[in-house]
């Protein structure tokens, strides 16, 4: 088993519920058992401007599945929930699922990159994570998170409870 990091996003169709949905289908995993949910935060959108605020969260997977297994099955949930792929980067969507940690590996395939590319500098994602892992985490490229969250200000977040998004989840340590 290895402990795999998720970032959870949504910015569109109810994002709770898209949430709430996605962490189903995570807990539903074949050779896999959700370890921890954040609390939700909202955050206005990083890139262009004219979209709603986000909700996010990070969850802590223990996997069997091989990495670009995992991937194949997040995007499936991805487009189960209406996910359409748009050109234009970093726009809206009903559900963003994202490999930010995989064990202690790094993973540097086409289709996917491990540590994620941008999660150092994004609140949204660190903050999240800092609740469900281990204080003294180290990614598998040398960066501490502690000197991630350090050098990334908390400012722009609000912090909301996850209890109306896990609360039919079943099997896991919510915060
Ligand atoms: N995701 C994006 C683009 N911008 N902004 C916030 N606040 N949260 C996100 O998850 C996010 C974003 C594309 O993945
Ligand atoms: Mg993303
Ligand atoms: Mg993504």
């Amino acid at each position: 088993m290895e402990r795999v990091y998720i970032g959870l996003g949504s910015n569109l169709a109810e994002p709770r519920q898209q949430l709430r949905g996605a962490l189903q289908a995570l807990a539903e995993l074949p050779q896999s058992s959700l370890a921890a949910v954040s609390s939700l935060y909202a955050s206005d959108p990083l890139g262009p401007a004219d979209q709603p605020r986000y909700i996010n969260a990070v969850a802590a997977l223990d996997t069997d599945l091989a990495p670009l297994k995992l991937l194949d099955a997040l995007q499936r949930i991805e487009l189960a929930q209406g996910r359409e792929r748009k050109a234009e980067r970093w726009g809206p969507r009903t559900l963003d699922l994202d490999i930010l940690l995989f064990g202690d590996r790094l993973i540097d395939e086409p289709r996917l990159k491990v540590p994620h590319y941008h999660m150092q500098a994004r609140a949204f994602v660190l903050y999240p994570l800092a609740e469900i892992a281990p204080g003294e985490l180290v990614f598998a490229d040398g960066r501490r998170l502690a000197d991630l969250l350090t050098a990334c200000p908390f400012s722009g977040l609000e912090r909301l409870s996850s209890d109306s998004v896990t609360a039919t989840v079943t099997n896991v340590t919510r915060r």
